[in-house]
């Protein structure tokens, strides 16, 4: 196991602690998400009774395969946790999340949760939120120009003009769980001010939702060479 599988294992171990028997838990997406789903897994093998609301195609199926009681999001919330990785915070607990495509479900199940757990390794913890490029997803019809609008939003709270990049997996476009396309778009490297340029975004049509997530999670836990970081 490399060093950063052993930090999101231990992440996803400490996140484990906050499980009690009986809770509804939104099931995140991602490999720290995937190490959590695994450890529940034996968890629930050995008697504990939790019933999870999948972020992803992915995660569902990774969850049934272990026997992980699976409900619709509308007969279960709202949620006692959901436990989910990043692809970075700030000391806010803000976060940029959907670097592995699945951040509108993610956001939904989130917002569904009286409490988001996020476990992430040491190095995606930072001051101000950017370096990794912002993944929006999109509605696939007219999405060319809705990137166009994405860059004059961006120019107007002077960003300049940023790279917007189609995601694709392999030669094809890459599709999300809902059916829409991603453009990941860097405004960083620095985002000034987060919460006004997800205000911003969401008002763009065409945008069905973007990886901020502003004032969502309660609870980081972050894992080092060093140890486990839990911040609230
Ligand atoms: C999900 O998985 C995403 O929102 C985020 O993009 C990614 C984090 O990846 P990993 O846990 O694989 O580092 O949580």
């Amino acid at each position: 196991m490399s060093n950063i599988d052993h930090l999101k294992q231990q992440a996803a171990a400490r996140a484990l602690e906050f499980v009690g028997n009986g809770m509804r838990l939104g099931l995140g997406s991602g490999s720290t998400s995937e190490a959590f789903i695994n450890l529940l897994g034996a968890r629930v093998r050995g008697g504990l009774d939790v019933v999870g609301v999948p972020t992803s195609e992915r995660t569902a199926q990774l969850a049934r395969s272990l026997g992980i009681v699976l409900g619709d999001l509308n007969d279960l919330a709202p949620l006692d946790l959901c436990i989910d990785g990043a692809d970075e915070s700030d000391y806010n607990l803000d976060l940029i999340k959907g670097g592995g495509g699945a951040l509108l479900r993610e956001k939904i199940v989130a917002a569904s949760a009286k409490r988001m757990i996020v476990m992430i390794h040491g190095p995606k913890l930072v001051e101000k939120m950017g370096a990794f490029p912002l993944p929006i997803e999109v509605i696939e019809f007219g999405h060319v120009e809705t990137a166009r609008r994405i860059q004059a939003v961006a120019a107007e709270l002077g960003y300049g003009t940023p790279a917007v990049k189609l995601r694709h997996k392999g030669d094809a476009v890459y599709k999300t769980d809902s059916n829409n396309v991603i453009y990941d778009v860097a405004f960083g490297p620095v985002i000034a001010e987060t919460e006004k340029l997800a205000t911003a975004l969401s008002c763009v049509p065409g945008v069905v939702d973007h990886g901020l997530y502003i004032g969502i999670a309660k609870t980081l836990i972050v894992a080092r060479p060093e140890g486990i970081e839990v911040r609230e």
